[in-house]
């Protein structure tokens, strides 16, 4: 059979096997789609059933996660964590704690995970957790009592050998600090690589709470570099306020870009002068407000509710908020305001009808699995620190993001090219991230 035929009967089987996992199914449509080039080069491949064992995730874990609130309330969440794939180290990725989390949510970012994880090179498997828990509006101590009782359940399906979860969205230092208390509480191990994220005080690294956003803007620039040009002067905008939203705004303010634009849920900021992001920070870390508080502060601003932070117009556009964020709609609007690139820093925040329109378009494109692959780097930075109880310094630990991420955009880069498609960074990540995976498995027998 054909492999494009073979892909279709397995997206099929996919579907029917996982039904409602719209996101899911999104996720596996896009991988499927670009490997079909390399699955007419490996044979082996298919022999094997690499895909449809790939698309299968080795364990999935859901349990109930009891706590109560302030008032003596007793609330009742659901917990996940989906172990999709150990070819290549501990199944490696973070917990998202939003009320959207569902088993789809886990599964596309874990099917993501894989990929990406592969990508960086470095011996981590793909994974990812969470629960529909909603922190938004809940005390220090609601939260603490949370992440205990989830602790309670997950810590006998993680360790530093066999899974390894970090943060994602609605999970920060705070939450990593109380989960790691209670799994040392549970376990009286102080394995400190059982969880990264963690803060500096007990075994965090250096740069792994800038990571991800400090790589998704290295990435940019070495696209950038491929046509003899860089971030600087350029506009930007940058949607999301979160941890991947500000820390890809300090660095392309480093770089000499200035963002003009971001936003969370309720709408957006826009800031001719260049978003102010200490105070960014200090409205959405410390005091974890609404992103409308900027504007008491820097009046010349505007924030406009309710609204696509896509009508800012911008030649660069990093998407850092979540999942299919960019419509069509705004892939038109983004394409006639003047944007020629697109990096993504959230995981999928770019419908697959809005990636053909930047095709269509001439817009260069960065999927997130490469582009926002230096958080999970980081923390296999921070793994590595934690085995041989060593911490770099801050300097060296960017140095070595930095490394990682021109490496990924050179492979992602290179891999296009030899499949005839130079440019396209979506074949080259999944090409080269499923090349790795396969050859592992393969090593491996059928397991
Ligand atoms: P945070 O929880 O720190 O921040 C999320 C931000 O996105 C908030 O500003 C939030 O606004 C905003 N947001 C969420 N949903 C929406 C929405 N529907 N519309 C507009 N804004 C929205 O999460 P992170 O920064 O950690 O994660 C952001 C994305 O990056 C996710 O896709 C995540 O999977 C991905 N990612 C994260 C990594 C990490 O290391 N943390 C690594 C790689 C990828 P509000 O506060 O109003 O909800
Ligand atoms: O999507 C991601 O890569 C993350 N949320 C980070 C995962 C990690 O293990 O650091």
């Amino acid at each position: 059979m054909p492999a494009r035929d073979k892909i279709e009967t397995i997206y099929g089987s996919v579907v029917r096997r996982n039904p409602g996992e719209s996101e899911f199914h999104q996720a596996v449509r896009e991988v499927l789609d670009s490997i079909v080039p390399a699955l007419d080069r490996h044979a082996e491949y298919a022999e094997a059933k690499i895909i449809e064992r790939i698309c299968e995730p080795e364990r999935q874990i859901i349990f109930r996660v009891p706590w109560e609130d302030d008032h003596g309330e007793v609330h009742i969440n659901r917990g996940f964590r989906v172990e999709f794939n150990s070819a290549l180290g501990p199944y490696k990725g973070g917990l998202r704690f939003h009320p959207s989390v569902y088993l789809g949510i886990v599964k596309f970012l874990g099917f993501e995970q894989l990929f990406k994880n592969a990508l960086t090179g470095m011996p981590i498997g793909g994974g990812k957790g969470g629960s529909d828990f909603d922190p938004r509006g809940r005390s220090d101590r609601e939260v603490m009592r949370f992440c205990q009782s989830f602790m309670t359940e997950l810590y006998r399906h993680i360790g530093e050998h066999t899974d390894v979860p970090a943060g994602d969205t609605g999970v920060g230092a705070r939450e990593i600090g109380y989960l790691f208390g209670q799994y040392k509480r549970i376990t009286n191990r102080y394995e400190s690589g059982v969880l990264t994220g963690k803060g500096l005080s007990y075994g965090g690294a250096q740069v792994r709470r800038e990571a991800t956003g400090y790589g998704v803007v290295f990435f940019a620039e070495e696209m950038l570099r491929t046509t003899g040009d860089s971030l600087d002067g350029k506009r930007v905008v940058v949607s999301g306020s979160g941890n991947v939203a500000l820390y890809a705004i300090e660095k392309v303010h480093q770089l000499g870009g200035t963002v003009v634009a971001c936003s969370d849920s309720s709408g957006y900021v826009h800031d001719d002068k260049g978003i102010d992001v200490e105070l960014l920070k200090e409205i959405k870390e410390v005091r974890r407000e609404r992103i409308s508080a900027y504007t008491d502060v820097r009046p010349h601003a505007a924030f406009v509710a309710d609204r696509s932070v896509w009508e800012v117009p911008c030649q660069v556009a990093v998407p850092c908020a979540t999942q299919n964020e960019i419509s069509a709609a705004d892939a038109v609007t983004l394409a006639a305001g003047g944007t020629t690139l697109v990096v993504e820093g959230a995981n999928m925040p770019t419908t697959p009808q809005a990636v053909r329109v930047f095709a269509e378009a001439g817009v260069r494109f960065a999927p997130g699995k490469a582009a926002n692959a230096g958080g999970v780097a980081a923390s296999a930075l921070e793994m590595q620190q934690n085995a041989s109880r060593d911490s770099w310094t801050f300097a060296h630990s960017e140095d070595r993001l930095r490394e990682i991420m021109r490496d990924i955009h050179d492979r992602c880069h290179a891999t296009a090219e030899e499949y005839g498609m130079p440019g396209d960074y979506i074949t080259g990540a999944n090409i080269d991230g499923f090349r790795r995976v396969a050859e592992a498995m393969l090593a491996h027998g059928l397991i």
